[in-house]
């Protein structure tokens, strides 16, 4: 499976989320536990944006963590000296390349990009830092300018480019062509880092054919916030990668630190986790109707295809409710330790799902069934 970098951007990206206003220590706390969690690489907010922006950036980086910190920067030699000045150990710089941004932005053409972004690219590169340059807008670009613009940056010597579905519009197929394309022009050690954006549902899949097309690092952010509906959430990636290849996952990450970490960021961002969200989402491991309950219960894998406890989350068999089955209520019995018969499991199933067609118990009242049931049936066996 090719081989790939998480470069999260919940301090970046993730601050762009209508009511994300992380404080210092909210900053300081969530870099702390993605590289807890494993990331690669931590994408921080622009030291431009605020005095405490650059003083958290700082912060940040003295945390001596073992995930690169790299900053996030318009191309342009303010921001790159703020960000050197940072201690940082990269920085990421984009530039509009579309021409529905461009001409709302730097209004420059193709010639011109890559000028400023051979000066821009020189200082960082002289203070020794990593340099990654970005084409905002990438899949609205002009194929062939695009080109033109990664081959002269490549040139220069950058340790990345970077390809960014703004406006979440690509889908797999036009993923995996430019990415091809664009990997056929570099120099192989030049990785391809993918930035996308979900407004069309695509941004999970889309990461993954850019990495099938040669991308090397994807930008995550925790619970897929950020600009919009968001990007490509840390969860929901992890668990497309862990289908593919769990060992290589479950050894690179610490996968039950994501649960927590969601839990923070959901709370700093005055978001509550969706029920369907990957992995820990309320309904995520939950089974319900008979035939499925019966199959996982003796053997997860029927349908499952991430065992929860890789992720300490708890897997849940509902059996309250008028698609129950027997052996559903059969291993409610055996928990409980109640002395009934098969044939009275079956019989009490089949009146309780009668009585649930229009009020599903409770797991309690349910119980309370079971229990008289078994009191009456060993009443009228002995
Ligand atoms: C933004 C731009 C960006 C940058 C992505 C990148 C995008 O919203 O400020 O640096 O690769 O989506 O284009 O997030
Ligand atoms: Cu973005």
């Amino acid at each position: 499976f090719p081989k790939f970098y998480i470069v999260d951007t919940t301090l970046r990206e993730g601050e762009q989320f209508s009511t994300a206003d992380f404080t210092g220590s909210d900053r300081v706390y969530i870099a702390k536990s993605l590289d807890k969690l494993g990331v690669d690489y931590i994408e921080v907010v622009n030291p431009m944006a605020s005095a405490q922006a650059r003083e958290d950036c700082r912060r940040i980086k003295d945390l001596g963590l073992k995930a690169k910190v790299v900053v996030h920067t318009r191309c342009h030699m303010d921001d790159v000296r703020a960000a050197v000045e940072t201690g940082a150990d990269g920085v990421s710089m984009y530039m509009a390349t579309s021409e529905a941004l461009r001409k709302h932005s730097h209004g420059k053409g193709v010639d011109a990009v890559i000028e400023s972004a051979r000066q821009v690219i020189s200082f960082v590169q002289d203070a020794g830092l990593e340099v990654r340059f970005s084409c905002e807008d990438t899949f609205r670009s002009d194929k062939s300018e695009l080109l033109d613009i990664y081959a002269a940056v490549d040139a220069l010597g950058v340790d990345r480019i970077g390809l960014a579905d703004t406006v979440g519009v690509a889908h797999p197929f036009q993923v995996y062509e430019t990415v091809r394309a664009v990997r056929s022009i570099l120099k192989p050690s030049t990785g391809i880092e993918f930035h996308t954006h979900d407004d069309t549902g695509c941004c999970i899949a889309n990461a993954l054919v850019a990495l099938q097309a040669g991308a090397t690092h994807i930008n995550t952010c925790v619970l897929g916030i950020g600009e919009r509906n968001g990007i490509t959430p840390l969860g929901g990636f992890l668990a497309r990668m862990y289908t593919l290849d769990k060992d290589a996952v479950k050894g690179r990450y610490n996968l039950t630190m994501l649960r927590n970490l969601e839990q923070y960021v959901a709370r700093c961002a005055r978001v509550t986790i969706p029920f369907n969200n990957y992995i820990t989402g309320a309904a995520a491991f939950t089974h319900k109707a008979g035939v499925h309950s019966k199959a996982v219960i003796s053997d997860p894998g029927t349908y499952e295809v991430i065992d929860p406890q890789d992720f300490g989350v708890d897997r849940h068999i509902k059996i309250a409710h008028r698609l129950t089955g027997w052996n559903a209520l059969r291993q409610r019995v055996q928990h409980l330790r109640l002395p009934i018969t098969d044939e009275q499991v079956k019989v009490v199933t089949r009146l309780m799902k009668d009585a649930m067609e229009t009020t599903p118990f409770t797991l309690e009242q349910m119980d309370e069934v079971l229990i008289t049931a078994s009191r009456n049936g060993s009443e009228s066996s002995s």
